[in-house]
This record gives structure tokens, C-alpha cells and sequence, in this order.
């Protein structure tokens, strides 16, 4: 079949376009590489309670797991970026124990090996429960064992109280191995006296420290407790990204859906948003939708609530600093009829005013505009964190209702501010 004009350059446009996200996906990957965290320790000590606190679900929710060998089980669910390994054999007879313990160094040495990154067990929280006082000398030697081929931090669960003797105990049989106290989950005395959750901070930080650059991410996005590292992360990341001397940077990506034909330009230029939505999701560990970019039902409230401020109907408010200073005519007539077909209802096609920092918002590419629209984000999602969601609580539609109405909160309230460092630049 003979193509036309009109498809032939529709296709190179979505293969540049394809190219773009191709090689922002690669850098992106190779940077979120999934921690393999492997929990160990005696039945009952806390472990699910620990990895429920962490990372918001446990064992029960993934299922019976995948045996790795008999003495390792992984659990893992595809929304969480990071690996968990139970290991298995403690609760067993001596001879069997011993088995386990060379079963478990054996996998360890063996993923040790590997020139891929993302099979190593990068790191293992070996759990001691500070309340029962017990630490039994098959324990020690498989700690020691365990720590010879990879970090291994204690984690003592379970601590209410201060019992320096334990702890002392502890550090002299296991010297160099850091030790956490942690309470992970509230507990009540007597019916009265609550003792709040606490350590998990210091355990996260620890671990941060120890386990590879490459994996540390995605332990953030994974992680529940810290939303501020949450923070920190997505805007080094945007930065990165908005670095126009990176190799990709979403600079790059705008110049591609630049070329997008007339008539579908704003989507184009839409897509930008549409990637760093998805980018800040992802670094802050909220599940994202796979058809997210392909400018689902789910993505339009996403793209409303950032252009929408920038779009008034005529005899409504006034349109904001750019407009006085650039008149309000720099959108094409067929990307103001696509931003009307986004608007949907809200404003009618024939009396739409448009400021030009819908042209500057969806256009040409303008770091300082970009830079504070992804803070934005940032801090919308930010909030969605703050009100403790597990994963089982929304769909990844339900999420994206949630953050386009915060969002669309937010970027009103900063409507001039961004108006003005559009005027600026
Ligand atoms: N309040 C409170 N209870 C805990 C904590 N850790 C463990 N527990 C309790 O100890 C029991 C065993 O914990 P679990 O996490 O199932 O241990 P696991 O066998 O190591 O996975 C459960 O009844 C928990 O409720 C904690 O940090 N706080
Ligand atoms: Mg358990």
C-alpha cells in the first residue's frame, strides 16, 4: 500500500518520539535497579510486622512465594520496587539447620558472582526479638556465616524497653555488625501505656548507606517511612532531567513531540508532563497505570489540571501577567482546539482566551516553567503519601483521580508565580 505524505511523516515523528523514550527508559532502569533485601530470623520475632511497616505488605498479600531454593523464599509484588527473601530452616533439628545454613551461603555466593547487579542480595536484616532476651548459638554461628559473603545489619525487634544488657550481649558476640532498635509497630502495656513506633528511620538510613548506589532509588520509592528522602529523590532526578547537557534529558523529548502533525501538537507536547508525571510516580513509589502515556482516560484530569490555570473564557478573570506582556495569540488555532477538546466542558470553544504560558507550558520547552510544575507534583504526590495508602487500597485509576484534583489545587494557587518566571525567561 502506498502511504501518504501525511503517514509517512507520522511515523517518523512516533519513531523519534519512540527513540526519545527508549533511552530515557534505559537510563531510567539502569538507576532503579530493585534492592534484594533478605529477611532472617526466628519464627515470630516480627519480620512481617517489620516489612508491613517498611514497605506497606507482607507475605500474606504476595501469595506462597517462589522458592529460590528450599531455605530461601522470594516474595515480591509487581507495584513495590524491591526483592524480599525469607529464609527458611531455623525452626528445624540441628542437622537440618546445618543444611539450610549452606543452602542460603551457597545462593548468596552464587548471586554474589553474577555480573548483574540486580542478582546480588544486596542486603539482609537479621531479626532479634529484644523482648524475648534469647539469642541462641546456632543463630550466632549462621550470622557470622551469612555476614561473611554479605552486609548483614541486626535489626532488634520488638524493643520497648531499654535493656542495655542484651544489646551489650549482642555486640560482644557480633562485633562491626550494626545493630537497630526498632518498634515497628505501636505496642500497648497493661492496656494503657502506648509506645509508639519508632527505629525505623535509623534502620532505613542504614541501609541506604549500605546497599549499592544503583539499588538506592528504588529503596526509596519502595520505603513508606521516610516521604521526605521520597522528596529529595524525585528532585535530583528531575534535575538530572532537566539538565540540558545530560544526553537525555526531557529537553530531548519535547523537541520530538514537537513534530507531532497539526491538530495533535498539544498532545505532543503533553507527552513531556506525561513522562515526569510518571518518572516522579515511580521514584516516589506510587503505582503507576502501564497506559498512563498513551493518553488514557486516566492521564486528560492530569493534563487539565496543569493547563487549565492557563486558560480563561472570555469575560472571566483576567488571564494573567504573560498575556499582558505577550498578548494571548502564541497557541495555534489547532492546538487551542485540541486544549478545548481536553477542557472538554469547562470552557467553550468559541470564547476561549488563551495566555500564551499555555504555549510556554505545552511548547517550547522552558526549564524554569517545567522545573516548577514537577515541584508541583512533587509535593501533590507528596501529600497522596503522607495519608498512609497501602497498595491494596486504590487502583492506579483511583491514584490519578486523587493527584490530578491535588495537583489541580496546586497549580492554581501557583498560577502567578509561574506566569511570572514564564514573563522572565
Ligand atoms: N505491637 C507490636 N507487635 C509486634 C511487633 N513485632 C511483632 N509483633 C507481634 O509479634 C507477633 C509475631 O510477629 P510476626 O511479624 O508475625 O513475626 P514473624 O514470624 O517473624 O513474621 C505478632 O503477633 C505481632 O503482632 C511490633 O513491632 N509491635
Ligand atoms: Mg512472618
Amino acid at each position: 500500500m502506498v502511504k501518504t505524505g501525511d503517514e509517512i511523516q507520522w511515523a517518523e515523528v512516533l519513531a523519534r518520539l519512540q527513540d526519545e523514550l527508549a533511552e530515557l527508559n534505559e537510563d531510567f532502569n539502569r538507576n532503579f535497579i530493585k534492592p534484594n533485601i533478605v529477611l532472617s530470623g526466628k519464627t515470630g520475632v516480627g519480620k512481617s510486622t517489620l516489612i508491613n511497616a517498611v514497605f506497606g505488605f507482607n507475605e500474606a498479600e504476595t501469595g506462597v512465594g517462589k522458592p529460590v531454593s528450599q531455605a530461601l523464599i522470594e516474595y515480591r509484588i509487581p507495584e513495590a520496587p524491591v526483592h524480599l527473601f525469607d529464609t527458611k530452616g531455623m525452626e528445624l533439628d540441628l542437622e537440618q539447620r546445618e543444611i539450610s545454613r549452606k543452602q542460603i551461603v551457597s545462593e548468596i555466593r552464587k548471586r554474589a558472582s553474577s555480573t548483574d547487579a540486580a542478582d546480588h542480595l544486596h542486603i539482609m536484616w537479621y531479626c532479634i526479638s529484644n523482648e524475648s532476651r534469647r539469642l541462641e548459638s546456632t543463630e550466632i554461628e549462621w550470622i557470622r556465616s551469612f555476614s561473611e559473603y554479605m552486609p548483614v545489619v541486626i535489626v532488634l525487634t520488638q524493643t520497648f524497653d531499654q535493656n542495655e544488657a542484651f544489646l551489650k550481649f549482642i555486640k560482644e558476640e557480633l562485633p562491626h555488625l550494626p545493630i537497630c532498635r526498632v518498634l515497628a509497630k505501636e505496642k500497648v502495656l497493661l492496656g494503657e501505656v502506648k509506645i509508639p513506633q519508632h527505629g525505623l528511620t535509623d534502620l532505613i538510613d542504614r541501609t541506604l548507606d549500605i546497599i549499592p548506589e544503583a539499588t538506592r532509588r528504588a529503596f526509596t520509592a519502595a520505603q513508606k517511612i521516610e516521604v521526605e528522602r521520597k522528596i529529595d529523590s524525585a528532585k535530583k532526578l528531575i534535575q538530572e532531567r532537566l539538565d540540558s547537557n545530560s544526553p537525555v534529558s526531557y529537553k530531548n523529548l519535547a523537541h520530538a513531540a514537537e513534530a507531532f502533525p497539526i491538530g495533535m501538537d498539544m498532545m505532543g507536547r503533553s507527552a513531556v508532563y506525561l513522562y515526569m508525571a510518571k518518572d516522579i510516580m515511580t521514584v516516589m513509589g506510587i503505582p503507576v497505570n502501564r497506559n498512563f502515556l498513551k493518553f488514557t482516560k486516566e492521564a486528560r484530569p492530569l493534563l487539565q489540571s496543569i493547563l487549565l490555570p492557563f486558560v480563561a473564557s472570555e469575560g472571566g478573570r483576567a488571564i494573567g501577567k504573560a498575556a499582558l506582556k505577550y498578548g494571548t495569540k502564541q497557541l495555534s488555532k489547532e492546538g487551542a482546539s485540541t486544549l478545548a477538546k481536553l477542557a472538554g466542558k469547562t470552557v467553550g470553544k468559541a470564547n476561549l482566551l488563551l495566555s500564551p504560558i499555555v504555549g510556554l507550558v505545552a511548547g517550547s520547552f522552558n526549564r524554569k516553567v517545567t522545573e516548577a510544575i514537577a515541584n508541583s507534583f512533587i509535593n501533590t504526590c507528596a501529600d497522596f503519601l503522607r495519608q498512609e495508602i497501602s497498595y491494596k487500597d486504590y487502583s492506579t485509576t483511583e491514584i490519578m483521580e486523587k493527584l490530578s484534583i491535588g495537583m489541580k489545587v496546586r497549580m492554581n494557587e501557583n498560577k502567578e508565580k509561574i506566569e511570572e518566571l514564564a514573563v522572565k525567561s
